[in-house]
């Protein structure tokens, strides 16, 4: 018998359900679900299709599972009529479908748009306000929120990751990157660090890799271990060549252009 974790990924079809299930192949038993179709099974895989708006489907597909890496929902700035649903209940029926389960860990893909209106000029670790840029940064700290909650209610070891920028191809793409980015491997190795790791009751980290411009600190979760392996610098050139200057108030803040959409504050506010 095996003593591989089994691990369930929601949002298995997405970009990041791609980079893990081809990098935890191997060394965990993966139980992928989405909505969207994820292709065919590899072996140590299974294969649902479920939404996470359905509790009752997601209690069923917990059978087993040691932990989760939920990442399915809405991934960027929406109408709330769509946050709702995916992002407020449907990470609600997550939380609340490992705590009757009795799943010891969930692993949630927040971002860095929880802290996304803090200034640049701010190096930011994880005890730091939320300052959330967008409706979708809202459902994330609501998503850390309901972390914190289980964690100290029910007993859940939890770990939120405020993930910067990781993309297909996998390098960073403007000027903002050269401090967001996270590559493939990296993404795979936090994870990977997530799950493994013997004990812990609840921590924030953040998802970038070791990047020469980064501004955020990962000393609380140091003792998870990981060590991030590329540095966005490496195509600082590039892209400072190429890059056309970000508007003037994606260019103030941490969250960039999700700042900037519909912006109607005023700066000096903005301290
Ligand atoms: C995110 O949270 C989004 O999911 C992703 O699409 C990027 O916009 C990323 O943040 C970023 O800040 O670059």
């Amino acid at each position: 018998m095996s003593n591989r974790q089994r691990v369930l990924i929601t949002g298995a079809a997405g970009l990041i359900g791609g980079i893990l299930r081809r990098g935890l192949r191997g060394s965990h038993l993966l139980r992928l679900c989405d909505v969207a179709p994820l292709g065919e099974a590899h072996p140590a895989e299974e294969l649902l299709r479920v939404d996470i708006r359905d509790i009752k489907a997601l209690e069923r597909c917990l059978d087993g599972v040691d932990s989760i890496v939920h990442l399915a929902g809405v991934s960027t700035e929406e109408p709330w009529e769509s946050i709702l649903p995916m992002n407020i209940e449907g990470c609600y029926n997550v939380f609340e479908a490992a705590r009757r389960q009795g799943v010891k860990r969930v692993i949630f893909a927040s971002s860095n748009h929880a802290i996304g209106f803090h200034r640049r000029e701010r190096h930011l670790d994880a005890r730091v306000d939320t300052r959330p840029d967008t409706r979708y940064g809202v459902s994330k700290v609501f998503g850390e929120a309901l972390g914190r909650f289980y964690a100290d209610k029910f007993g859940v070891s939890v770990a939120c990751l405020r993930i910067g920028t990781c993309r297909e191809p996998d390098r960073p793409g403007d000027a903002r990157h050269l401090h967001t980015w996270i590559s493939h491997r990296d993404t795979v190795q936090l994870v990977r660090r997530c799950l493994d790791h013997p004990h812990y009751h609840f921590l924030i980290a953040y998802g970038v890799s070791n990047n020469t411009r980064g501004l955020w600190d990962n000393s609380a979760a140091q003792f998870l271990g990981y060590l991030p392996v590329d540095n966005a610098e490496a195509y600082a050139e590039e892209i400072q060549g190429s890059a056309r200057a970000p508007d003037p108030i994606s260019a103030l803040f941490h969250g960039g252009d999700f700042c900037s959409q519909e912006f109607a504050g005023r700066l000096p506010e903005i301290d």
